[in-house]
């Protein structure tokens, strides 16, 4: 019965009546990804942090550092030589046993990077490998913001007509 309703409708008013919802469902989402977010979290400020390195790892091998900070590194090995490259930023460093690097760069551009060893130190040297993450994830919650608000604009939208 629902349905012979439905397909004697006029085709221009079903879809008068889901325009406003696609509307409002796009222009959140839209807001979602956009909207510029008082970003929380501490002030920028100088971090030291050490990094120990032996074949074929960092300790730690994560840094999380916030965008904006002063980020100086010293870099000490516990066997052989080895380096810190830090891509997305270009900075390096060596170290030798007894013989600490030090590598600073201001974080000023978010998301992760790749930290590498840049001394060829052995066989597993490519797989020395360590990551260095700028800032809060915004851009992975503004995605799952709006793909749930997508849901819920398709839901309604259907419900409705
Ligand atoms: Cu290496």
């Amino acid at each position: 019965m629902k349905a012979e309703v439905i397909r004697g409708r006029r085709v221009s008013e079903l879809t008068a009546r889901r325009w406003p919802v696609a509307g409002l469902t796009l222009g959140l989402i839209g807001l979602a990804l956009l909207l510029p977010l008082p970003i929380s979290g501490s002030q920028a400020q100088e971090r030291r942090i050490d990094i120990s390195a032996r074949s074929f790892e960092f300790d730690p091998g994560i840094l999380r550092v916030n965008r904006g900070d002063t980020v100086i590194i010293q870099l000490q090995s516990k066997d052989v030589v080895h380096g810190l490259y830090v891509d997305g930023y270009g900075v390096s460093a060596q170290a030798e046993p007894g013989q600490p690097g030090e590598l600073r760069f201001v974080a000023d551009h978010g998301r992760a990077f790749r930290m590498r060893c840049s001394v060829p130190c052995g066989s597993l040297h490519p797989f020395m490998i360590g990551k260095l993450i700028v800032g809060p994830n915004l851009t992975w919650l503004r995605a799952v913001v709006a793909s749930l608000i997508a849901a819920a604009g398709s839901l309604l939208t259907f419900w409705r007509s």
